[in-house]
């Protein structure tokens, strides 16, 4: 049974986290961030043994979705636009515009942060986030302006029903997010300058709802075979 839980959950993965290279990599959190830590931000929300760390080479590039997602917690300077950037021009996100879903201001761990609806249409899309100051960072390294990762992803296992049905079987995954390039003074890694749950549905494949309509046409045509 439990067995089956994890394959579940690892298809999950498989399903929304896309497009990979095939070695592992787990981007690197600050010994000294608050992220991680016994009683820090996601031990205090989630519980650390309710997460399961999604490989960094895995997170960057999302699957088409439907969803939302809320704001837990933001510990920087500046106010924080969240949003995404769904790729609808050419391929690759290099033409593509950021879609802003909210703006988060307050400080510390979030008891009612904003939340708000995506629907990245039938397009695989980015996280972005805009700081009020500075460059926008993607989940897509090789789109930042430094090249680095500035986004690392949990999936959340704890108390998630195999069972269920609808959006509530829909995976639920926390990204955080480090605001600074890697060249500036401040730059700390520390990846809780904002902290957001995402809740992600697969928006249906076309190729998926054709085969299913053929198939059904086939079984009305079985069936007039037979009535004859
Ligand atoms: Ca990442
Ligand atoms: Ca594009
Ligand atoms: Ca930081």
């Amino acid at each position: 049974m439990k067995k089956i839980t994890i394959m579940l959950l690892l298809l999950s993965c498989g399903i929304f986290l896309a497009v990979g290279t095939a070695a592992a990599a787990t981007t690197p959190i600050s010994p000294t961030s608050n992220l991680l830590a016994a009683g820090g931000i996601l031990d205090t929300i989630y519980g650390l043994g309710n997460l399961q760390r999604v490989d960094d080479a895995l997170d960057q590039i999302w699957n088409p979705a439907t969803g939302n997602a809320t704001a837990q917690a933001k510990y920087a300077y500046y106010s924080q636009h969240f949003g995404y950037i769904p790729d609808l021009n050419n391929p690759g996100f290099a033409d593509d515009s950021f879609v802003s879903l909210f703006n988060v201001t307050d400080n510390g761990i979030l008891t009612n942060g904003p939340t708000a609806a995506l629907n990245s249409g039938n397009v695989n899309f980015l996280w972005a986030l805009q700081p009020e100051w500075g460059p926008m960072w993607t989940s897509l390294e090789s789109e930042n302006s430094d090249a680095l990762d500035h986004m690392v992803t949990f999936l959340i296992t704890g108390g998630a029903d195999p069972t269920a049905v609808g959006p509530q079987r829909a995976p639920t995954y926390v990204i955080a997010w480090e605001d600074l390039p890697a060249d500036d003074p401040e730059f700390d890694y520390d990846y809780n300058d904002l902290v957001v749950e995402v809740k992600v549905a697969p928006v249906p494949i076309p190729g998926a709802i054709l085969l299913l309509g053929s198939g059904l046409l086939g079984l009305a045509g079985i069936r007039k075979k037979f009535k004859r």
